[in-house]
């Protein structure tokens, strides 16, 4: 699918349902604000059903999942499943990634990643994965799904 998109590319940014910490999503913010995104961002515990209303009220290009309390991995499946399964398929395609500490075993969590991805998720970030290339991984993710106008 190709659109042309004349405002600042929309990212609905949230953790997931267990998840207290909020400074790992302020610190989200500032970096995609940084990259050219307008970010919407739904702060701590945000159950996954509105997480989806939020995606189907914002019409974001991308949705970004931190999770830092060791849940994320089981958390974030679930939750992708929910979006990917909603009726409304440019609710259900929305491109999405999740990143943090998706449980609790630090680096040997890069295990977890091939779950998520298989649950539903575009790209995965684990534990101290270069947060360079989150810029990139988001315009490629973008680019697929609207084509080449959308980047930021
Ligand atoms: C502050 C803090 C809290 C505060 C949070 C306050 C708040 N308003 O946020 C409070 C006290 C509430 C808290 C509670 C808990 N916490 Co706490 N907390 C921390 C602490 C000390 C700092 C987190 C922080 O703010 N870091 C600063 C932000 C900017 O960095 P960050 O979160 O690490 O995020 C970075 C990366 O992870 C990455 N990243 C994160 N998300 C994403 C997403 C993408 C896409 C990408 C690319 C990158 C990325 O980028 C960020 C910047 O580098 C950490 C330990 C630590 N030193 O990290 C523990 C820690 C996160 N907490 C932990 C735990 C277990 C808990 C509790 C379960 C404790 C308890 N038994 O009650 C509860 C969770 C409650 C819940 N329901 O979630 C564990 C998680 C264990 C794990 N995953 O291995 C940690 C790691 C402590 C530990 N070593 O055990 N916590």
């Amino acid at each position: 699918m190709s659109s042309v998109v004349n405002h600042r590319p929309r990212i609905v940014l949230s953790t997931v349902s267990s998840d207290a910490h909020t400074w790992n999503l302020v610190f989200l913010q500032l970096l995609l604000e940084e990259l050219g995104y307008e970010v919407r961002n739904l702060g701590a515990c945000v159950r996954d059903e509105d997480l989806v209303e939020a995606v189907r009220d914002a019409r974001p290009e991308a949705v970004v999942i931190s999770t830092v309390n060791g849940h994320g991995h089981l958390d974030g499946a679930r939750l992708i499943a929910r979006l990917r399964s909603d009726r409304d398929p440019a609710v259900a395609g929305t491109p999405a990634l999740i990143g943090g500490k998706l449980g609790v075993a630090g680096t040997a969590d890069a295990s977890l990643a091939e779950g998520l991805l298989t649950a539903g998720f575009d790209a995965v970030f684990t534990d101290g994965a270069a947060l360079a290339e989150l810029g990139s991984t988001l315009k490629e993710l973008m680019t697929d799904q609207f084509g080449e106008e959308v980047a930021a």
